[in-house]
């Protein structure tokens, strides 16, 4: 799978791109079981609280491993992508697993991640990630919301929100009506492919189905981070075969 120049063009317009079916059923039913039966997601999983006091969950990791979430961030249909995207040699940052449980799901308040990630030293907004959704995404569950082309505002200042880190609330209120706000519906296999400084939010699952979701984050190799511990790794990512996650679930030598 090859990005063509017109996407590459769109995603640097929009701050996002859209690729559809970017993982098959068998792919997304393998890194569901993960999810429900795997030790990284159980061993890993908190809260944070969002601003009505209601708790988003996830299961966040810095290292790749050699389980099926490690075939799918070093997988060449989203690697490459990402390489296109960016124009340049990438790192693998981190891999989370979004859990937006049914009727519990909190939400996620108005933020870059470049908002976060600029505070753990990164010094250039070269990052990017790879959100593929699980289940279907639907405005009902709390599908990922985006200000289509707010990377370009920069960096804004963020805070505390909850327990979580958000945008500053007064500009949020400014600017949101220069932007058209995207609901990202999705089906499972999706990648939405945005920019580190888009604003992007999610509202709470209230709805009967739960809304999950992996996300892989990438920084350019040549991005330095300023904290004597790195978090991102210092090598190009590794590219590994197409057919890893499949031959993974179905127990085959790898
Ligand atoms: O899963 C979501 O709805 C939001 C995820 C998000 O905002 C993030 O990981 O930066």
């Amino acid at each position: 799978m090859y990005l063509d120049k017109a996407s590459v063009a769109n995603y640097w317009r929009d701050g996002y791109l859209l690729v559809e079916n970017l993982f098959n059923e068998r792919e997304v039913q393998a890194m569901l079981a993960e999810v429900e039966k795997g030790q990284r997601v159980s061993e890993k999983v908190y809260g944070r609280t969002d601003s009505s006091g209601r708790k988003a969950r996830l299961a966040i990791w810095h290292e790749l491993g050699d389980d099926i979430w490690a075939a799918a961030s070093t997988n060449p249909r989203i690697g490459n992508a990402v390489r296109l995207l960016m124009g340049e040699e990438i790192a693998f940052f981190h891999g989370k697993v979004m859990l937006k449980e049914s009727k519990t799901g909190g939400s996620w308040e108005w933020h870059q991640d470049y908002g976060y990630w600029y505070d753990q030293g990164f010094a250039f907004p070269h990052m990017l990630s790879a959100f593929v959704a699980l289940d279907p995404a639907t405005r009902e569950n709390g599908c990922l919301q985006v200000l289509r082309g707010s990377h370009e505002l920069g960096r804004l200042t963020h805070g505390k929100v909850g327990d979580q880190t958000g945008a500053d609330a007064t500009r949020i209120n400014q600017i949101e009506a220069m932007f058209e706000r995207v609901y990202c519906e999705m089906t499972p296999g999706s990648v939405l492919f945005f920019h580190c400084n888009l604003l992007h939010a999610s509202g709470p699952n209230d709805s009967d189905y739960h809304r999950r979701a992996f996300i892989m984050c990438y920084n350019a190799l040549a991005n330095p981070q300023f904290t004597e511990v790195k978090t991102a790794e210092q090598r190009p990512c590794p590219v590994s075969a197409d057919d890893l996650i499949e031959r993974m679930a179905d127990g085959l030598p790898v």
